[in-house]
């Protein structure tokens, strides 16, 4: 089996807590606030890496997610960033968000780095939280969380050549010949049953190969093993088409696959093609002149080879080289903007649950409040500063709350008073 989907989910990691602490020296009974902001999470990122091939990885790990940053400490020290969690993927992962499909990156190229989940950010410690009036802040702020979300992953090989070929024309023979890869080759149809991928170097050009599994009739519906890799040859920039000329009808085979290659993608199907009649070590090509005039007709260069013996191979490498160095660069997906929703400011609603209690609900104010660490009456002044800044008290008596009534804020519960006011 062929890993070339996943999804997964990643997790940055939390804000450390911010810390409320006092100075403490000999002669000094009240130091000022010296708490520090809690470090930051870490982050989650991708690595694209020419030394993963498939998304196996996912298989049976599906959880990533980067450590938490550390609370702050006294005398002002920052608490440690949490480590960012690096997890490695193939080149040509395709990266989306799993509920919407929306595309965040297509990576490709080894190196490419993506955040895929931010850490949140450190609380602060009380020693942001003094004023000339108050002195002595009880308050900190707890970390922010670290983003979340589903990916869906996708993998789709990103190479300059795919080979592709009957079952047994000798692709993986001559990947093997010309690159560093070590596939199977066996004398049976379907040896390859998941994509190979080799680093070709041939005259200080280099590029790199992709073997998938023989292509037979119907393989663009389905048949054999074809319409599963298909896709992974989508992304190369020239097809080298392998014809076995020691078997009966090469022009029939060479044109059936062109033919599956059509009926899955007229795209491409006008690739660029350098056709390979392999085998010839083997004598049996009675039809070598029929067999040039037909590729020739198609416009097409056609090389004769030997994958096992090793002749005529340079000068297919030349071909390559030559032909490669015409051909664009493979061009990545763009990634999708994020859903411009209209960004409205959202106010926060004021509900009445039940006789003398109230709920406030608003994203914005819920996640302030829940960093909030309240710890005394400096806290709730500080607090009530907040909520009266956004309007909410006002809102409230207009709606009738009374004094030692219960207010709600997401998980934060306290009794209404007009003595901060
Ligand atoms: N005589 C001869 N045999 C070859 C040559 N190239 C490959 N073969 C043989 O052909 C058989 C199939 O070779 P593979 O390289 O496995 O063929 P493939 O196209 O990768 O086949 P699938 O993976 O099944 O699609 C093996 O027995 C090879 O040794 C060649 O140039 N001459
Ligand atoms: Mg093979």
């Amino acid at each position: 089996m062929f890993f070339d989907e996943a999804k997964i989910y990643v997790k940055g990691g939390d804000g450390g807590t911010g810390i409320v602490s006092f100075r403490r020296e000999k002669y000094v009974p009240h130091g000022g606030p010296d708490g520090g902001d809690g470090g930051k999470g870490g982050d989650v990122i991708f690595l694209a890496d020419d030394g993963e091939s498939t998304l196996g990885t996912f298989r049976y790990r599906k959880h990533f997610k980067a450590e938490n940053g550390k609370s702050g400490e006294s005398a002002k020290r920052r608490g440690a960033n949490g480590e960012n969690l690096v997890v490695k993927v193939p080149v040509g992962t395709i990266v989306r968000e799993a509920e919407t499909k929306r595309l965040i990156a297509d990576l490709s190229y080894s190196g490419q780095e993506l955040v895929v989940a931010r850490g949140g950010t450190g609380g602060l410690g009380n020693i942001h939280f003094s004023t000339s009036t108050r002195q002595a802040p009880r308050i900190a702020q707890r970390g922010k969380m670290g983003e979340e979300l589903w990916l869906h992953l996708e993998l789709k090989l990103i190479a300059d050549v795919g080979l592709v070929g009957y079952p047994n024309a000798g692709k993986s023979t001559l990947l093997s010949r010309i690159s560093n890869a070590k596939p199977k080759v066996a004398d049976y149809p379907f040896t390859t049953v998941v994509p190979n991928l080799g680093v070709v170097e041939s005259l200080g050009e280099t590029f790199v190969v992709a073997d998938i599994p023989g292509l037979i009739d119907g393989a663009h519906s389905g048949a054999g093993l074809g319409h599963d890799f298909l896709k992974h040859i989508e992304r190369t920039r020239l097809l080298v088409h392998l014809v076995d000329v020691s078997q009966e009808n090469p022009i029939a085979a060479y044109r059936q696959i062109n033919q599956e290659l059509e009926l899955y993608s007229p795209e491409l199907a006008t690739r660029p093609q350098i056709v390979v009649a392999n085998k010839i070590d083997t004598g049996l090509l009675d039809a070598k002149e029929e067999l040039s005039a037909a590729i020739k007709a198609d416009g097409r260069e056609l090389y004769f080879i030997s994958a096992i013996s090793g002749q005529g191979v340079d000068e297919l490498l030349r071909g390559i080289g030559g032909l490669l160095s015409q051909l664009p660069p493979p061009q990545p997906l763009e990634p999708e903007e994020e859903e411009t929703a209209i960004i409205r400011e959202e106010k926060p609603q004021i509900i009445s649950e039940a006789p003398g209690l109230w709920r406030v609900a608003g994203k914005n104010i819920e996640e302030l409040i829940a960093r909030l660490n309240v710890y005394d009456d400096d806290a709730l002044r500080y607090f009530y500063r907040i909520i009266k800044s956004q309007g909410i008290i006002e809102e409230l008596r207009r709606r009738g709350v009374s004094e030692g009534e219960t207010v709600v804020i997401g998980e934060v519960e306290f009794e209404y008073t007009d003595r901060f006011i």
